[in-house]
């Protein structure tokens, strides 16, 4: 048997708190019919079947109704995020709730196992080791992406054999995507199977008005600000480094923006807002160069800078060299036969002359890296580019051109940082432990009520957990058109940071204080016992966005 940790034991028995709309026998009451955010015509015409659904939520009801067992199979797809056991958790006491013959069953490692027909039936005994744990290993997770009609055919196979009614998908905006082609489908062909999506990814980028955070941002965001925090406390002690810390987000700059307002840090890049100003590379480099400079003058030659993973997107040149890069190479599958020179060569030759530019401007490696293979879902792999080392090497190049010139007086040294993996698998926040486990409870409820092509929706979410609302959300009124692999697709709508939120509104009025003193916090390591203070406190970006001063 495998040695538990004292922590873990005590982790065990934590028993997460529903809603109380969730207690008992509950009734769904439908809202409004929906509409996508864009392209409402494109998307209706493209899933016939499943838009325009209204809105789900859940009141207590006053009798329980005897209903048949429930077999469901669930998935867990893309990066591992805080709190997808308590999802699994979730739903397996649910369906046991809607009757105890119910059966779980987990396909293994992503839509893959789907496809291929690997799975295991999750028992309580399985599901008991489990709970109020971090990771995916319960069943593991991959990328494989599902958009094909034979792969939909292939599962569909399985899912009679096992005589599975329902499928739960657990991911991000692109799995959630993939969850609404496949439930328009299976309806189109009257399958008789629906298909929920639960929202997840550190990133914190799949969020609306209906789906007020992803899961696992809250506990990756608060294991990072432990970190940063002790970093900040090693360096104003030793008052002789710059720390350059990459933080993970593919995209947007959610996770640096909450690290940001939990441990105030010299200066925090925001992507959206470097490709709202419309910044050159060079730019950023002498904004944060500037920082430095000045703390110099004061004798402090130290400080923390925030880098969000995905910030080479954002500049408005590396994203349009980006975007024909990926037509490009869409186009042109033999670019990946070709040796690193000849790769190279191929891409100055055929790309327009200002993204050319671009690309020869760059360092060879990174420019490298922005050919190198994408993800299933068409995506750059930004967490292999070492932004952090290319930025604070150019810094040290302008603060050495500056000492030339007799503008800046410092010393300069740089250490690196990159913060992603370190979280996605940690123990689950009381906050991600709750929230899993109420959308899992009630992704069980959604199935319960018929609905299919809806995500798991549960608000509210800066109150106390019982007062959690429930319900569901048509994933098509999430929906856009945007282009991927050189074609335009209905795809979820990324939630990419507000700059007129409420959370970026209180960063910037702070930062520049941030800049020229030295006003660290220290949110220490996740406290899962204790006052509720300290223990209970949902991000500081679900706080501002909810009112919070
Ligand atoms: P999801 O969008 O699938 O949740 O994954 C997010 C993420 O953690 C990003 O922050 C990161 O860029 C990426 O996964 C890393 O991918 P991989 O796990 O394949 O290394």
């Amino acid at each position: 048997m495998v040695k538990k940790s004292a922590l873990q034991k005590a982790r065990a028995s934590y028993q997460p708190k529903l809603p109380t709309a969730l207690w008992g026998a509950v009734k769904a009451v439908e809202g409004a019919p929906t509409q996508s955010v864009a392209n409402q015509e494109e998307i209706k015409a493209l899933f016939p079947n499943t838009y325009g659904l209204p809105t789900i939520t859940f009141e207590k009801d006053i009798q329980t109704k005897n209903t048949a067992p429930v077999n469901v199979g669930v998935i867990l797809s893309g990066g591992q995020a805080p709190g997808g056991h308590n999802v699994i958790s979730g739903l397996f006491d649910g369906i046991k709730t809607i009757n105890k013959n119910s059966r779980l069953y987990g396909f293994l490692m992503g839509p893959g196992g789907f496809v291929d027909h690997n799975y295991i039936e999750l028992t309580a005994d399985i599901i008991k080791e489990y709970r109020n744990t971090g990771g995916f290993d319960i069943i593991g997770s991959g990328r494989t992406k599902l958009e094909k009609v034979e792969q939909f055919d292939k599962g569909l196979e399985i899912l009679k054999k096992l005589d599975i009614k329902a499928l739960v998908i657990v991911g991000g905006d692109d799995s959630n995507t993939n969850a609404a082609v496949l439930a328009e489908y299976y309806k189109s062909i009257n399958a008789g199977v629906q298909v929920i999506g639960c929202p997840k990814t550190i990133d914190g980028d799949l969020k609306n008005e209906m789906i007020e955070t992803s899961f696992g941002f809250d506990t990756a965001t608060k294991v990072y600000s432990e970190v940063i925090g002790n970093i900040q406390r090693d360096c104003n002690s030793a008052k002789k480094y710059w720390h350059f810390i990459k933080l993970m987000g593919r995209s947007a700059s959610h996770i640096a923006l909450e690290c940001a307002l939990q441990t105030q840090p010299n200066y925090c890049i925001i992507s959206e807002e470097v490709e709202a100003n419309n910044l050159t590379l060079a730019q950023v480099v002498d904004n944060i160069a500037a920082v430095i400079a000045n703390r110099a003058e004061k004798g402090n030659n130290f400080g923390t800078v925030l880098i969000p993973e995905g910030l080479i997107e954002f500049i408005p040149a590396m994203k349009a060299l980006i975007a024909e890069l990926n037509d490009l190479l869409a186009a042109n599958p033999q670019f990946a036969t070709l040796a690193p020179a000849a790769q190279r060569e191929f891409v100055l030759a055929n790309l327009s002359k200002d993204n050319a530019d671009t690309f020869a401007s760059l360092p060879e490696g990174v420019a490298r890296q922005l050919t190198l293979d994408r993800d299933p879902h068409g995506n750059v792999q930004v967490s292999l580019i070492e932004t952090e080392k290319l930025l604070s090497e150019m810094i040290g190049k302008r603060l050495a051109q500056w000492k030339e010139e007799g503008k800046y007086v410092g010393k300069f040294a740089a250490l690196h940082h990159f913060f992603g993996y370190e979280g996605r698998c940690a123990d689950p926040s009381n906050f991600d432990a709750d929230y899993c486990y109420a959308l899992g409870y009630n992704a069980a409820m959604l199935i319960n009520s018929g609905a299919t092509g809806y995500m798991s929706s549960i608000r509210n979410l800066t109150n106390p957990s019982v007062q959690w609302l429930a319900g569901g959300i048509p994933i098509t009124m999430m929906m856009n058109m945007e282009r991927r692999h050189g074609a335009m697709k209905p795809v979820i709508q990324k939630a990419l940071v507000d700059l007129n939120g409420k959370a970026f509104l209180k960063f910037a009025s702070q930062r520049d204080k941030w800049a020229a003193e030295t006003c660290y916090m220290y949110p220490g390591p996740i406290q899962y016992f204790g006052p509720a203070e300290v223990c209970d406190q949902p991000s500081r970006t679900l706080y501002y966005e909810q009112g919070g001063k």
